[in-house]
C-alpha cells in the first residue's frame, strides 16, 4: 500500500473546518493521505486532472467534502473507479440539507458512499476509508478495533 492510500479533498477552503476532522482521524489510525482543495465549478480543469490521476497515484479510496450544490463527489466518481465517499457539508442557508441531498442522489451507476452532514460525516468518512483499507491490512484492522474498543471503554456506565 502506498504511503497516502486516502485523498481527502474538499470545494473549498471553507471546507476545512469540516474536513479536518476526517484528516485527524486518518491521522489517528495511522493512515496516510493526501488533502488538496478541488472545485468542482471553479477548478474543473483540476478536478478532472486529480480523479483520472488518483488510481496512478496510490490512492485507494477518496473522501470527497463539499456544501450547498455540492457536485464534486458525484463528478469524481464519475471519473475514477476508486471508492468515493461524500461528506456534506453544513451550508449557511440550507444547513447542509442542500449538500446532502446534492450528494446523496446520484442515479444508479454512479456510487457515492454519501456520510451524515458535517464533522460526524467527516469523522466517519475516515473511519470507513480505514475499514476498507483495513480488509488487506491487518496491523490496521488491529489499530482500527482499539480504537473502537476505546470508544467502548470511554462509556460510563451512569451519568455523573
Ligand atoms: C462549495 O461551496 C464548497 O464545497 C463550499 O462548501 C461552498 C462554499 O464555498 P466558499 O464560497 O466558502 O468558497 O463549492
Amino acid at each position: 500500500m502506498g504511503q497516502r492510500p486516502v485523498a481527502v479533498i474538499m470545494g473549498s477552503q471553507s471546507d476545512w473546518d469540516t474536513m479536518r476532522h476526517a484528516v485527524e482521524t486518518l491521522e489517528t489510525l495511522g493512515v496516510g493521505c493526501d488533502v488538496r482543495i478541488v472545485s468542482a465549478h471553479r477548478t474543473p480543469d483540476r478536478m478532472y486532472a486529480f480523479a483520472k490521476a488518483a488510481k496512478g497515484e496510490g490512492i485507494k479510496v477518496i473522501i470527497a467534502g463539499a456544501g450547498g450544490a455540492a457536485h464534486l463527489p458525484g463528478m469524481v466518481a464519475a471519473l475514477t473507479p476508486l471508492p468515493v465517499f461524500g461528506v456534506p457539508v453544513e451550508s449557511k442557508a440550507l444547513q447542509g440539507v442542500d449538500s446532502l441531498h446534492s450528494i446523496v442522489q446520484m442515479p444508479a451507476g454512479i456510487p457515492v458512499g454519501t456520510l451524515a452532514i458535517g464533522k460526524a460525516g467527516a469523522t466517519n468518512a475516515a473511519l470507513l476509508a480505514a475499514a476498507v483499507l483495513a480488509l488487506g491490512d491487518d496491523d490496521l484492522a488491529d489499530r482500527l478495533d482499539a480504537w473502537r474498543a476505546a470508544r467502548t471503554d470511554a462509556v460510563a456506565e451512569r451519568p455523573s
